[in-house]
């Protein structure tokens, strides 16, 4: 139980093929108190429905490309659930455009709009937290990632500039919160066909690449993501921060 007495906060939930609920259910396992935000207060029912598999405290609805809405999220979290522990921020998107056209003929509204949801909010959630006292001593954060931060993957375009983006604030951010015990980090998922994988093109063809080519010969799924998540959110990571760690069955690793 790696998780016991902690009070976790996930953010980004949506289905059960979000990375976020596989992680959710290894959170669990391990005797976590969870709380989630997830996007769109229409999306409540869905959610709670998916949620009434697992104990959990409370759901919030949360914009987090909007400052002010995660600040009253979170006065709500501190008031409704006391101080926490460690939070997931399982959050990214782009323009469909932006993914599916040539990198090139990225718009600048495009850009603005993916780096702010994807990467900025990260930057956001900490620092609101910090400012509202509503982490404890030794918390931990963690964001998910992917490769395509470093390397050229076909459509993963803009994405890629944001999770660059995104990595390079883990290490600030994990600079700025070190001396106060406050852990950051990054997963690094190798490709699942989550909702945020459907509809790009060719995506089939990246799972087998995988299944080829990385060490292990096999993909992984959301709930070995979340082991990887619960690792980071949970004491034995204690001495890490500031990293991103490949959960990817080795892939990342491989010249050819
Ligand atoms: C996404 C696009 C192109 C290639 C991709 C992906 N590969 C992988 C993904 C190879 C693994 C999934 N991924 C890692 C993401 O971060 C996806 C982000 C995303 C997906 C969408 C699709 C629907 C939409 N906007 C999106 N914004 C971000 O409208």
């Amino acid at each position: 139980m790696l998780l016991e007495n902690k009070k976790i906060l996930i953010m980004g939930i949506r289905n059960k093929w979000s990375i976020a609920w596989g992680a959710a259910k290894v959170a669990a396992e391990n005797g976590a108190e969870l709380i989630f935000t997830f996007m769109g207060e229409e999306n409540r029912e869905k959610v709670e429905e998916l949620l009434s598999e697992i104990p959990y405290k409370k759901a919030y609805s949360c914009d987090a490309s909007d400052d002010a809405d995660i600040e009253k999220v979170f006065k709500q979290i501190k008031e409704d659930c006391g101080k926490i522990d460690g939070i997931l921020h399982s959050i990214a998107h782009a323009n469909t455009e932006d993914l599916r056209n040539d990198f090139i003929y990225t718009s600048k509204e495009g850009f603005a709009h993916a780096n702010d949801v994807s990467a900025y909010s990260f930057i956001a959630v900490a620092r609101i937290a910090k400012e509202l006292d509503l982490l404890n001593a030794d918390a931990s954060l963690v964001s998910l990632t992917y490769y395509g931060s470093t390397k050229v993957l076909p459509g993963y375009n803009v994405m890629g500039v944001a999770k660059a983006g995104l990595e390079c604030s883990v290490r600030y951010l994990a600079d700025n919160l070190g001396p106060e015990g406050i852990r950051v980090n990054a997963i690094s998922a190798g490709p699942i066909k989550t909702l945020s994988a459907k509809g790009i093109k060719d995506f089939g063809s990246i799972l087998d690449v995988v299944e080829e080519k990385a060490p292990l010969r096999r993909n992984v799924t959301t709930e070995e993501v979340g082991n990887a998540v619960v690792f980071m959110l949970s004491n034995m990571s204690r001495a890490i921060t500031g990293q991103i760690i490949y959960a990817d069955s080795g892939y990342n690793i491989m010249g050819l």
